[in-house]
C-alpha cells in the first residue's frame, strides 16, 4: 500500500492552478487504481463552467458552501460541507462557490494529473 500526504503534492507539478481552483492530485492514472483523487480548493465568489464529457466525477464537499447549476435543466443544487454530488450523466454545469470550498474529487477514468480545463470546461481523453 501507499500513503500520500497533501504536503507531498504542494509545490509540485501535481498542484494544478485552474484559475478559479487549485487541484492537488493525490492519486493519478499511474497509480493504477482505476480512478483518480484530487483535493481541490474552489476560490470564494467564483463561477466555473465545467463539462467533463470524457469523465464521470464524484465531488465530496468537506468545507464551505456554494451551488451547482446543471445546464440541461437549469436546476440549482445548493452544496455545502458533508454533501457529495455525482456527475453521473457527464452533466454540463456551473460551479459557484459562495465561500471557499474544499472538495474531494474522484474521476473515472483517472486523470493523468496535469489536466486543466479547455475553453469548454472539458478535460481531454487520456490515450497514453
Ligand atoms: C469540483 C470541480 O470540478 N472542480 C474543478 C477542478 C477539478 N475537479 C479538479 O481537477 O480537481
Amino acid at each position: 500500500m501507499k500513503v500520500v500526504s497533501l504536503e507531498d503534492v504542494l509545490g509540485t507539478k501535481h498542484e494544478v492552478d485552474g484559475g478559479n481552483w487549485m487541484s492537488r492530485r493525490l492519486i493519478m492514472k499511474d497509480d493504477n487504481m482505476g480512478y483518480s483523487v484530487n483535493d481541490t480548493i474552489i476560490k470564494a465568489g467564483t463561477e466555473t463552467h465545467i463539462w467533463y464529457k470524457n469523465h464521470l466525477e464524484s465531488v465530496y464537499c468537506i468545507e464551505g458552501e456554494g451551488e451547482v447549476v446543471t445546464l440541461s435543466d437549469n436546476k440549482v443544487w445548493p452544496i455545502k460541507a458533508n454533501q457529495l454530488y455525482a456527475l453521473d450523466k457527464n452533466d454540463e454545469h456551473l460551479l459557484r462557490a459562495k465561500t471557499e470550498m474544499r472538495m474531494i474529487c474522484v474521476f473515472n477514468p483517472p486523470l493523468s494529473g496535469l489536466e486543466v480545463h479547455d475553453e469548454d470546461g472539458v478535460y481531454p481523453v487520456d490515450e497514453s
